[in-house]
Order: structure tokens, then C-alpha cells, then sequence
């Protein structure tokens, strides 16, 4: 029986765009797809760009009107990999005409996007899906089976950092991440909102924040030359937080960590023992247990075949790298198009991490607590 296929639309090329075309590229090569992805289009709004992407990243089109492509009754996903400032945008109409939805976080640049986006979704009853994909790095997710399998006990912390040192040098230009009205906040959207995935995902429900942003350099050199501007935007988010489940932690996004490339990192601590993830590290997992045969932390390798998704790449220490986690997310992506089902993250997990930066936002403003 010939497998079926999907035909994907890309929305955007740059970073993302990149980062999820090798992962449609890449999964039918390594894993047995429910669904055969064809890359179709790539559309960006700059014509030259997009034409030149094309060929590169493996499509056998390219355009520049996103809302003729998403109307195409040939195009059966749509996946949305362009600035913030455009979800809102793609979203609604690729859900007015009826395809499934693959959509870069954060979800929106504000609570108001997010909730519209997730009611069109509904409406329109499409599959849809958020690229939080750190939560498809074996680690995490074989951190989530001992958490889930009670080897930790009864969590009590979760304490997650993001750290980034990109724009530490004053003199770097004031790219889009850097605009309020593209990027929709700094640090906070941009990483923070990783940290805070995991967390729920990991831990559970955040109910309150306690939040503190700073932007250390208020002005850079424009991009295209040409003056200064302001940066409107956080440089660093920080946030207390309080779990439905008692548990208690902290949340930071800096991009001010000199050294710190992408250290995505957490530490969970529980009744029975604590556990370490660090994404410069990502095929490893620290665990300490309170019963354990030693008084010190272990660190597992996360290359067997036996921990998730592995077995589907090579033997036990030929470690996987960052472009992987999209590969898994978009292979449970193609599993929930020819199912019928939202895979986690979705949408409503986009709407409750939207709430969670404004609440973050709300509590650095009034200085009080915030209920999310
Ligand atoms: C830049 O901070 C960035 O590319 C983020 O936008 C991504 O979400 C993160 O995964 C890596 O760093």
C-alpha cells in the first residue's frame, strides 16, 4: 500500500525555516512516517531570498503570498516559521482553509493573538501543533518517563535557566528579537517561554509568577544602517513560580550570560532525588537518588536504543545534536495529521504559555504576585 503524502507549506526560511525544512527532509529517512511529507513551497516575503531558499532547502516551489499559498487545495500542512509579529496572521487563514497547523513559539506576540489563533483552530477543527522542541530531546523526554514513574517522589522544584550571550556587545544591531512589535518581548518570548514549556510540561500547571525584567542596552545600531533605535524589548526575564502541585521554582531567560551559547539547563529536585538536563549537554541526563548506590550523581548517556527515538538513528553513543528535536516533533506532527490529533504542545499549551508571560509581564509592572 502506497504510504500517503503530505504536502507542506513553509511560512519563512531564515533560522527556523532552516531548522524545520532538514526535519521534513530528514524524517522519512530515519523513521517510518504515517504520512509521507512533500516539500511543496517555501514562501517569504522577500522574493530573491525565497528563491534562493528554495532549491537549498529541498522545495520545489517558492513564493511570496502567504495567503494565496495556504489557500492552495494541494497544500495539506502549513507550517509557520516566520517572526511573531505573523502568526496571528498565517494561522488564521491557513485555518479558514482547512489545513494542519505547525507553528514556531512562542505562539503569538500577546495573549489575544494566542486565543484567537487557538479559537480559529477549534473552529475550523485542524489539527494543530506549537514547536516547543526541547521537549523532543530523548533526555527530556526519558526525564519525563522517571518523573512519571515516581524515582523522583513528590517534586518540589523545578529551577530552570536559559541563558544566551548573543547580544552582550552593546554594538550589535537592533535585529527583529530586539522589536516589541516583531518579536512581542525579548528574553521572556523568546527563551524564557522554552523554560516555562518545560516546566509545565515536566512538573505541571504554574498558578502564580512573581516577575523582573531588565534591558541592560536601551538603544542599538539599526541593521540596516542608518542611526540607532530603541530596544524595547527585555533583556533578561526572571520569575519565581508556584506549581498547581505545591511545587515551587524559578524560571530565567537571559541573553546577558557571557559563555553561555544556548544553555538551556534544569534541575528538578524531588522527595527521592534530583535530575539535571543541560542542552549544551543534551545526550546526557544527571540523576541523584536519595536511595541510591552512592552519595553522588550519575550521569546517563541517552543513546540507547531504549530511550525515546533513538533506535531510529544509530548505535549507543553516536549522539544526536539540536536539529533532531525537530525531526521527532515533526514526525509526532505526521502522526497526529493522519490521526486526527493535536500533539503536545498544541495550541491551548501555546495559550497557557501566553498567559504565563503576561503574567510575568503584569508582576515585573505592579511588583506584586500574579495569578496566571
Ligand atoms: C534565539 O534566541 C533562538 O534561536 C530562539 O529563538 C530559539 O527558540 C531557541 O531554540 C534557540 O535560540
Amino acid at each position: 500500500m502506497t504510504r500517503r503524502e503530505l504536502n507542506v507549506a513553509l511560512i519563512g526560511y531564515q533560522f527556523m525555516g532552516r531548522a524545520h525544512a532538514n526535519a521534513w527532509r530528514q524524517v522519512g529517512a530515519f523513521f517510518e512516517p504515517a504520512a509521507t511529507p512533500v516539500l511543496k513551497v517555501v514562501c517569504g516575503r522577500n522574493a530573491e531570498g525565497v528563491a534562493a531558499a528554495a532549491p537549498r532547502l529541498g522545495f520545489a516551489e517558492h513564493a511570496v503570498d502567504f495567503e494565496e499559498v495556504v489557500a492552495r487545495p494541494d497544500i495539506d500542512v502549513v507550517d509557520v516559521c516566520t517572526p511573531g509579529d505573523s502568526h496571528l496572521e498565517v494561522v488564521l487563514a491557513a485555518a479558514r482553509a482547512g489545513k494542519a497547523i505547525l507553528c514556531e513559539k512562542p505562539l503569538a506576540n500577546n495573549v489575544p493573538q494566542a486565543e484567537a489563533m487557538l479559537a480559529a483552530v477549534r473552529e475550523a477543527g485542524v489539527v494543530h501543533m506549537l514547536c516547543h522542541n526541547y521537549r523532543r530531546a530523548p533526555a527530556v523526554q526519558l526525564a519525563k518517563r522517571w518523573i512519571e514513574s515516581g524515582r523522583l517522589g513528590r517534586i518540589h522544584h523545578f529551577r530552570g535557566t536559559y541563558l544566551q550571550d548573543w547580544i552582550v556587545d552593546p554594538e550589535f544591531p537592533r535585529v527583529w528579537r530586539l522589536e516589541k512589535s516583531r518579536a512581542g518581548s525579548g528574553a521572556l518570548g523568546d527563551i524564557a517561554s522554552h523554560s516555562l514549556d518545560l516546566a509545565r510540561f515536566l512538573v505541571g500547571e504554574i498558578t502564580e509568577v512573581s516577575g523582573l525584567l531588565e534591558t541592560f542596552v536601551a538603544e542599538r545600531p539599526l541593521p540596516e544602517g542608518g542611526g540607532r533605535g530603541a530596544v524595547d524589548v527585555d533583556d533578561a526575564a526572571l520569575a519565581l513560580v508556584r506549581f498547581e502541585n505545591g511545587a515551587i521554582g524559578s524560571v530565567e531567560g537571559s541573553r546577558f550570560a557571557p559563555g553561555r551559547k544556548n544553555h538551556n539547563r534544569f534541575e528538578i529536585n524531588g522527595s527521592r532525588g534530583s535530575l539535571v538536563f543541560d542542552l549544551e549537554r543534551m545526550n546526557e541526563l544527571q540523576i541523584y537518588e536519595e536511595d541510591g548506590p552512592d552519595s553522588g550523581f550519575r550521569t546517563v548517556l541517552v543513546t540507547e536504543e531504549s530511550h525515546p527515538y533513538v533506535a531510529a538513528w544509530w548505535p549507543p553513543g553516536h549522539i544526536l545534536g539540536y536539529e533532531h528535536t525537530f525531526t521527532h516533533t515533526i514526525l509526532d506532527f505526521i502522526e497526529g495529521v493522519v490521526a486526527g490529533t493535536s500533539p503536545a504542545p498544541d495550541f491551548e499549551d501555546g495559550v497557557r504559555n501566553q498567559r504565563l508571560l503576561a503574567a510575568i509581564e503584569r508582576s515585573h509592572e505592579t511588583r506584586r504576585w500574579q495569578s496566571v
